[in-house]
């Protein structure tokens, strides 16, 4: 069998993993330039192959830095597959064509290792197989792509010159663990580096920290593998204590302790000292308990609002930066998100301490995933076969090793979509022996045989409330007896609303049963970031490229443009409508007063304040700031309503309230917005109907306003613009094209049971059938009235009998134009719509305008995504407006117009006089037909008018992608529409 079909995890040579101490120990970086070629082919294992020997030359090879991943350093090219093996399903062999990286350097080594000590190469991430020499001679073989390894080089090491060569397999029996769904990114891609440790060190260190949290006593037990004797030292709270033996090792009572929670992530600080070594480490006390089917962090439950983190960046792909992370992890907090599952695999070992000094909840899983046996029913599922039981307890080893001092780290996951088996049993078992103090996570143990919370990922709601409320179904994929354990464990959702393109739907509703069931413990929305790559077109148009772009004959398209934050690090507006929906303060306000409920679990609400403004029509009238009476988790309270403003209320008055940081937190500026909610204050003006008057010149002409024959629009006031032309299509999301569960797209929503059957047919697969993205319009009749101009419209497509029947009413007065559409369905309709509305042409050069609008924003928002809107008064340029999705989709679409002005372009809703509801508007340089024929942003045509959309509504956004369909109560099933507008 050669190494790279061997499915055990590595050489006898590699030490034994232990926690990443920060040592005084020196350490020598080997990172930066190596001599660097590839071959296509694995080469035969040889010996001792030429370019591991010291004599060979290499100056004719490549450079590479080190960390980096090959194929993003013009080596090969990235390959995106989900679940996908882009080989052959033959475990545990890969084929022949294995591009493989031969990676060599040299560098010095001024001596022999302090006296007595040893010299350790340490390897922090090499994906999938890496062979190691030095020096010509073998140190050894390792797989776990995001896991550490070291080795002993001691007696391999020479004074003077050293020649370090390591042989990278991309393809390796260990591919068949690492199924996750990203790119393969072969290579280095984190740090190499020589740790001199010394006579009589620090091995390894485990820390309990413990705290009991109705007394507050911290307990911190200790292990150690060290030379004694040992100085354990936390001066903060006066612990010096001085070990002369194992016999001396004792748990120490340190008195009241504060805990350390996500949101008050206290550290204290620890050293201790051997006689050749100190290690410094940053201890959290806290006590992770199960009780029942509660999950307790410190006595209170502790609920997740998280996400799913890859480590993913568009130019250096996993290689890690710890200036973007500590972003990243700004990013989350102020969006109000304090807790992170390291989806799928263990993030840089540095990520953990921002982790525990910025405060997140912490999943941390290991480097597991065989997804793709689930399409071959999971016939020799490695996590179920013994020739694969060493390399997955290696695996588990080797994470809860590296990061077990981390109080940040709340729950060992042990890995994802690995099918179930006793390898995973046993990994469970392996933990729960070497660290008692974390429950295990692991979501496709379904019958909750050896985890201790029972997970899921993209229920339906209907299944949250059988879980956590009356059972009105199975539990997931298990029987009586396992469904019992199962719904008696706290429970989570390891994903869910996935965040794919514009979207996800319905964070509010899932959010709402979190705060409705104390045994839903929250979740973790899929994920955080697209994994777009940063590419460039032939003519040099910089694009994020994503599954397929780099010509992999089997790949998983944009899929992998998931996230709540786009590729180039733009957050989006689902983290908007997240950063709402997850506001630490819920607050509402109605006529009796500002309601507040402190939902966090440790934080008062001592360093909030209210502020509040008054606005009519968007402008400002009044603002003050209320003080927030100081409020315990759990706590709620109303305040009144600040005073009366004014006599008489100009237009639309909203009181707007927001909770608001008094000072700067440390991953924010000051100020900032936690909460945030609006109320409408007294009545509007009603006009009444004004009057009317008939003024056509010509034929084609009403006041300002020229028809052409049929009737359509053709210039206003000099202005080229022209339609309306109705419109029932909107460029697909990525959840309108999505097959995953819970369809509801059948002809009688009331039929529907919300876990519809697996597959049905996307919505924009049934829209494109019924031919929405290609009506053909026949004017019905244009007449000229006493008061302008009626046209009826019949909007079908090809070879179908339905469609919609648009009545457009144009009227005249006071140099306005008044415009009332109406449409109502026509034929048998059997699925929703994704939008219904009319569009206008309007002069290209009108997009150089900004546009400032009265109505909901400032971001884009949809039926089931529009917590996060508020109504005033907003300023935006065109491209602005609209959101660039991994690929192009819908996007841009705000509902409650009141008023838009862009250039010469003046128009205000005329609900107050209709009745009828006001309009979304969407300002788009292209139709929604182009945008959902260009799979990538630089294949768009150039734009041939600047597109007015005026919908009456549009479809939800739902999480179908992978999840979820659009609720009932957010689809758009065809009926009749209508708005009206005025034209100014
Ligand atoms: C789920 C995976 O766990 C996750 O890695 C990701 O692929 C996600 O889907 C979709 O983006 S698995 C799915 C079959 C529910």
């Amino acid at each position: 069998m050669t190494r790279v079909s061997d499915p055990t995890p590595g050489s006898p040579s590699r030490l034994p993993p232990r926690a990443a101490l920060r040592s005084d120990a020196p350490v020598v970086r080997l990172d930066g330039e190596w001599a660097f070629r590839l071959h296509e082919t694995a080469p035969e294992d040889d010996a001792v192959p030429a370019f591991a020997d010291p004599s060979a030359d290499v100056s004719g090879w490549d450079r590479i830095p080190v960390p980096s991943h090959w194929v993003l350093n013009g080596h090969g090219h990235p390959t995106y597959t989900n679940l996908q093996y882009p080989f052959p399903i033959d475990p545990p062999f890969v084929p022949d064509a294995n591009p493989t990286g031969e990676y060599r350097r040299t560098f010095d080594w001024d001596g022999p290792a302090r006296e007595g000590g040893r010299v350790v190469l340490r390897f922090d991430g090499v994906e999938s197989l890496a062979t190691v020499w030095l020096n010509g001679r073998e140190v050894g073989w390792f797989t776990g792509s995001r896991l550490a390894t070291e080795f002993d080089v001691t007696e391999l090491l020479v004074s003077g010159e050293n020649v370090i060569a390591v042989r990278v397999n991309q393809w390796s029996a260990a591919s068949y663990l690492e199924d996750q769904d990203q790119w393969w990114l072969p290579g280095i891609f984190r740090d190499v580096t020589l740790l001199v440790r010394p006579a009589h060190g620090i091995d390894d260190v485990f820390v309990h920290a413990d705290r009991e949290p109705v007394t507050g006593e911290g307990l911190l037990d200790i292990e150690v593998q060290a030379a004694f004797p040992l100085q354990v030292s936390l001066p903060e709270l006066g612990v010096d204590e001085t070990w002369a033996g194992p016999t001396d090792v004792r748990a120490l009572a340190v008195g009241r302790v504060d805990a350390w929670t996500a949101e008050i992530p206290r550290l204290y600080d620890l050293t201790i000292s051997s006689p050749g070594e100190t290690v410094s480490l940053r201890v959290g006390f806290r006590r992770i308990e199960i009780v029942g089917d509660r999950l307790l962090a410190d006595g209170r439950p502790l609920v997740f609002r998280g996400v799913n983190r890859h480590e993913t960046h568009p130019d250096r792909g996993r290689v890690f930066d710890e200036v973007d992370a500590r972003r990243d992890l700004e990013l989350m907090r102020r969006n109000n998100i304090t807790a992170i599952r390291t989806a799928h695999q263990p993030p840089h070992p540095r990520f953990l301490d921002l982790a525990d000094e910025m405060g997140f909840w912490v999943i941390l899983e290991c480097d597991l995933e065989t997804h793709g046996f689930w399409d071959v029913e999971w016939r020799d599922n490695p996590t179920d076969d013994p020739q694969w039981r060493a390399a997955c307890i290696d695996r588990m080893r080797r994470t809860v090793e590296r990061d077990k001092n981390h109080p940040s780290v709340v729950m060992w996951s042990l890995g994802n979509e690995s099918g179930t088996g006793r390898n995973l049993a046993e990994m469970a078992e392996w933990t729960r022996r070497r660290d008692p103090s974390r429950p295990i996570h692991y979501e496709g143990d379904t019958e909750g045989a050896y985890t201790d919370v029972y997970s899921r990922m993209y229920p339906a709601l209907e299944e949250i409330h059988s879980v956590c409320g009356e059972q009105t179904m199975g539990v997931h994929e298990v029987g009586p007896a396992a469904g019992a354990r199962q719904r008696a464990k706290p429970f989570i959702l390891c994903e869910y609303a996935h965040a794919m393109g514009n979207g996800p739907g319905a964070l509010a509703e899932y959010e709402e049963l979190v705060d409705r069931y104390p045994r839903l413990h929250g979740g973790f929305v899929w994920e955080w970031r697209d994994h777009g790559l940063r590419s460039r077109t032939p003519d040099g148009r910089e694009f994020f490229a994503y599954g397929g772009d780099f010509g992999e004959p089997v790949h998983d398209g944009p899929f992998v443009m998931d996230g709540l934050v786009l590729s180039d690090g733009t957050p989006s507006p689902g983290l908007g409508e997240l950063a709402t929906v997850w506001a630490p303060i819920a607050t509402s306000v109605d006529d009796d007063g500002i309601h507040l409920r402190n939902r966090q679990h440790t934080l008062g609400t001592e360093h909030l304040e209210v502020r509040w403004r008054v606005e009519d029509d968007g402008v400002g009238v009044e603002s003050g700031v209320i003080e927030l009476p100081a409020l315990a988790p759990g706590e709620s309270s109303t305040l009144p309503l600040p005073p009366p403003v004014g006599e008489t209320v100009q237009g639309e008055r909203w009181l707007t309230v927001e909770i608001a940081w008094r000072h700067a937190p440390s991953w924010g500026p000051a100020g900032h917005v936690v909460a945030r909610a609006q109320h409408r204050l007294g009545v509007e003006l009603q006009l009444g109907p004004a009057p009317l008057y008939a003024s056509w010149c010509d034929d084609r002409r009403i006041g300002d306003a020229v028809f052409d024959a049929r009737g359509y629009l053709s210039s206003w006031q000099s202005l080229p613009i022209s339609g309306p032309v109705p419109e029932l299509w909107r460029a697909p999301t990525e959840n309108d094209r999505g097959k995953s569960s819970g369809s509801y797209e059948t002809a009688d929503p009331a039929l529907t049971s919300g876990r519809g059957e697996e597959e049905a047919p996307s919505a924009a697969s049934r829209w494109l059938e019924r031919g929405l993205d290609r009506l053909q319009h026949r004017v019905l009749s244009v007449e000229r009235t006493a008061s302008g101009l009626v046209q009826r419209v019949r909007s079908l497509p090809a070879h179908a009998s339905i469609g919609i029947e648009s009545t457009f009413e144009w009227t005249v007065e006071d140099g306005a134009l008044r415009l009332r559409f109406d449409a109502r369905p026509v034929g048998e309709w059997d699925c929703t719509w994704p939008r219904v509305g009319a569009r206008f042409a309007l002069p290209v050069e009108l997009s150089d305008a900004p546009a400032t609008w009265f109505g909901t924003g400032p971001a884009e928002s949809y039926p089931d995504s529009a917590t996060a809107a508020t109504v005033g008064r907003f300023v935006s340029t065109v491209d602005g407006l609209a959101v660039t999705y991994g690929r192009p989709q819908e996007t841009g679409h705000r509902p409650g117009l009141r008023r838009l002005d862009l250039g010469p372009l003046h128009l205000a809703s005329d609900d107050a006089r209709t009745g009828l509801p006001q309009p979304g508007f969407q300002l788009s340089l292209h139709t929604a037909q182009e945008l959902s024929s260009a799979g990538h942003h630089h294949e768009l045509p150039p734009s041939s008018a600047l597109w007015l959309y005026l919908d009456a509504a549009q479809h939800g956004l739902g999480s179908r992608a992978c999840g979820p369909d659009v609720l009932p109560r957010h689809a758009l099933w065809p009926r009749s529409v209508g708005w009206s507008v005025v034209l100014r």
